[in-house]
């Protein structure tokens, strides 16, 4: 290694905040809240807290309404319970020189009418149905998705309504700043994809009416959080959830360009397949990048090496790192002493209790 990893370890201002380090943890889905009310518990603040020296930590999906939600035990951001719980979270962290950004999240038609209110199908721009997706619901199962509802345009600011309400209610659980998940085929891509989005009004066809949606999003979480703490994730190629756009090029150049426009202090891309393979598909992200002026976040099956080059060559500001920070809670420590990373393991990936949780043992414990 000619590159020294040294790039890892320097302080970062991300528009409002302060940085410790370049690594960061991946927003990741933990299905462990509280059964019932959604509500983060005593065990997801030691969970995020033991990561707390991550240079930013982005909180699991969490949804703005009970609408939004597509799996069981994921966490909301809608009731005051809710926030309390997530206060627990943000305290946890802070007290260890942490910090952390809520991820807000709107699954669309990622869901089943039993995780849905009065067991009502889940709602998308257009009555289309993905192909061979699952979700999984509280019978421990994962089921098939049927056909959504296409949404009314007074449901559609309603909406708008909800991001603005969860951003308030992430702050006044003590949050430092918001991450919009408009990634994985969730509803705000939905939104932006031609093969989710057929709509005739002002939220469908040309690129413009399709973005129009994310960004009164951006728009109503910048209304509360300022625009310096309130970043994006993005996925322009990722099959993920069933999204699928003709021509991702035409979409999330422009998009990226108004985000830059309105001075958002991050944007973070999933480079190729969630989770998978790191096939661009002939998608440019370094010529996507230097549309945007601030922070560019950068994630999918980094290694610390990846991480060193992408860092110093300019390319990316800020790495999210998934799958190793389920498994390394000290993964900052671990990168500085060049120590041996644990494996990853599918026990309690999703839902359960403290095993595949907080057990992974941290350098030098056994
Ligand atoms: C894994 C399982 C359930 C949800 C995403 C929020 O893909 C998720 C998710 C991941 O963005």
């Amino acid at each position: 290694m000619t590159t020294d990893s040294a790039v890892l370890f320097q302080p970062f201002q991300m528009g409002a905040l302060t940085l410790r380090n370049r690594i960061v943890m991946a927003p990741l889905t933990r299905n462990r809240a509280i059964h019932g009310t959604d509500v983060p518990q005593a065990l997801n603040a030691e969970y995020y807290a033991q990561r707390a020296s991550a240079g930013l930590i982005i909180s699991e999906a969490t949804q703005i309404s009970p609408t939004a939600k597509g799996y069981a035990w994921t966490p909301g951001m809608y009731s005051a319970e809710q926030v309390a719980g997530w206060k627990r979270v943000t305290d946890a962290v802070h007290a260890k020189g942490g910090r952390i950004v809520a991820q807000l999240w709107h699954v669309g038609r990622i869901s089943h009418p039993s995780l849905q209110p009065q067991g009502a199908a889940p709602v998308a721009p257009s009555a289309i149905q993905p192909v061979g997706q699952k979700t999984f619901v509280e019978s421990n199962e994962f089921v098939d998705i049927g056909m959504p509802r296409a949404l009314e345009l007074a449901e559609i600011a309603a909406i708008i309504a909800d991001y603005r309400m969860a951003t308030k209610n992430a702050l006044a659980a003590g949050f430092d700043g918001i991450e919009i998940h408009a990634a994985n085929g969730y509803l705000i891509q939905q939104f932006l994809c031609d093969g989710s989005n057929q709509r005739t009004d002002n939220y469908g066809g040309s690129i413009e009416n399709r973005m129009r949606f994310a960004l009164e999003v951006v728009d109503a979480v910048m209304a509360e959080a300022g625009a310096d703490r309130t970043g994006i994730r993005l996925s322009p190629v990722t099959p993920s959830n069933g999204a699928l756009d003709s021509d991702p090029a035409a979409v999330f150049f422009p998009l990226v360009h108004e985000l830059s426009k309105r001075k958002l202090a991050f944007v973070h891309v999933i480079e190729g397949a969630t989770g998978g393979p790191r096939d661009m598909q002939g998608f440019d992200f370094h010529a996507l990048r230097k549309t945007f002026s601030g922070a560019w976040m950068v994630n999918n099956g980094y290694t610390k090496e990846m991480a060193v080059e992408a860092v110093s060559s300019g390319y990316a500001d800020l790495v999210a790192f998934g799958r190793a920070y389920i498994a390394n809670p000290d993964l900052v420590e671990r990168f500085r002493a060049d120590a041996a990373l644990n494996e990853f393991e599918r026990r309690g990936l999703y839902g359960g209790g403290v095993e595949g949780y907080t057990d992974y043992p941290f350098m030098g414990q056994a």
